[in-house]
């Protein structure tokens, strides 16, 4: 079966639904991942990425409660905040330059709860204020599932809602709320939060007024392995039509403080779920190994299976942690690079559309 593959990776052929789902039940994790890295390389060469970039997440407070979630909270529960517009920006600065500042990020990235109370023009005014504060800085902002909350509060539709976000200055969205999109499962992790094929709506319509996006799948929780196949499919399928994707990441389940039994992914399901993903989505540039929910010896392990980026410096990070993340939430630039190098890669800080900034020898 694996050479059958093999042979259709090496002459470029598109693999088949079956197919993957015979390279997520095989235990063959080296031929997999080998086959993998060799599709990496014929996309990216040696290079691997990460950015200097930093997480804000606004709000806990959400009009959802999917059961993986341990970050949520409803308004005055024990552990809810929201931070001011003020208090974003000064978490900002002392990354954003000026004398006797930390060395700069380049990339805001943000995702929160659905506030119950929040208008649109307070999300709109988080983005212009970040904007006018920070003109150089790269706002990543909002999943598809925020989006899709915003347009309802608008009244503007997903057309008008992406536009005004664009002119108050976002420039990318994360992959973020795809979770899986099989109907069953979601419904079953998830019932409150959009379809699968809204969540794909979503991202059409921000590919069709060209921002681009990220694309995640939540793995490890109650999916089955042909959950996973569709859900890479799905993806595929719509990376045909709009070219929109810059990158996928598979986010492995944390199971604490959630209402989901179960454990913790297993470093082989994560190097074979990474190494599927580089196989099956032979349209997307990008696989990254994100090293907050990976640990920074698995995602640095990935960089041989298939993945071309690590994400960044994060500094601050919630979801993960409030789920029983164990890794720490800040990696400074040269020790991203340490991890890259010691893979036999060459490390590449990238910008939010993956063009060089530096290489670091
Ligand atoms: O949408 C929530 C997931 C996502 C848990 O686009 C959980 O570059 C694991 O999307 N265990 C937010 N995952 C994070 C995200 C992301 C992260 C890094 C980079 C990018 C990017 C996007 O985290 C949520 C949800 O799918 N999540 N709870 C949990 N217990
Ligand atoms: Fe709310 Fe997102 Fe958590 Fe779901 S995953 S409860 S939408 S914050």
């Amino acid at each position: 079966m694996l050479a059958r593959i093999r042979n259709k990776v090496l002459s470029g052929r598109r693999l088949s639904a079956d197919d993957a789902l015979s390279l997520f039940e095989s235990d063959d994790i080296f031929s997999i991942g080998s086959l993998a890295a060799y599709a990496c390389g014929k996309k990216n060469g040696r290079k691997a990425f990460f950015i200097r970039n930093r997480h804000i997440n606004p709000t806990n407070i959400c009009i959802n409660r999917c059961k993986f979630c341990a970050f949520s909270r409803s308004a005055g529960q024990e552990g809810a905040y929201e931070l001011t517009v003020d208090e974003i920006i000064t978490k900002l600065k002392p990354y954003c330059g000026g004398k006797g500042r930390q060395p700069g990020i380049t990339e805001v990235h943000i995702v929160g709860g659905l506030h119950p109370e929040w208008t649109f023009g307070h999300y709109l005014e988080i983005i212009s204020s970040i904007r006018k504060h920070f003109p150089g800085l790269h706002i990543k902002a909002f999943t598809a599932v925020e989006i899709d909350h915003f347009s309802r509060i608008s009244g503007l539709g997903l057309e008008g809602t992406l536009k005004a976000l664009r002119k108050a200055g976002l420039g990318t969205m994360p992959g973020g709320g795809a979770e899986i999109f099989a109907s069953g499962v979601r419904t079953e992790l998830c019932p409150e939060k959009i379809s699968g094929a809204r969540w794909l709506e979503v991202m059409e319509a921000a590919h069709a007024v060209g921002i681009r996006t990220n694309a995640t799948m939540l793995y490890g929780h109650i999916e089955s392995h042909e959950d996973r196949v569709d859900h890479l499919m799905r993806l595929r399928d719509m990376q045909d039509r709009t070219g929109g994707f810059q990158a996928f990441i598979p986010l492995a389940y944390h199971p604490k403080n959630t209402r989901i039994q179960g454990g913790y992914t297993s470093g082989i399901d994560d190097l074979r779920t990474i190494a599927v993903s580089r196989l099956v989505l032979d349209n997307f540039d990008h696989i990254k190994a994100y090293w907050i929910m990976l640990g920074e010896k698995i995602s640095q392990l990935s960089l041989c299976f298939g993945a071309d980026d690590i994400d960044g410096t994060i500094i601050e990070e919630k979801i993960t942690r409030s789920a029983g993340g164990l890794t720490a939430g800040h990696l400074a630039a040269d020790q991203l690079a340490h991890l890259i190098r010691k893979a036999g890669r060459t490390p590449v800080e990238r910008d939010s559309y993956y063009k060089k900034v530096r290489v670091y020898g």
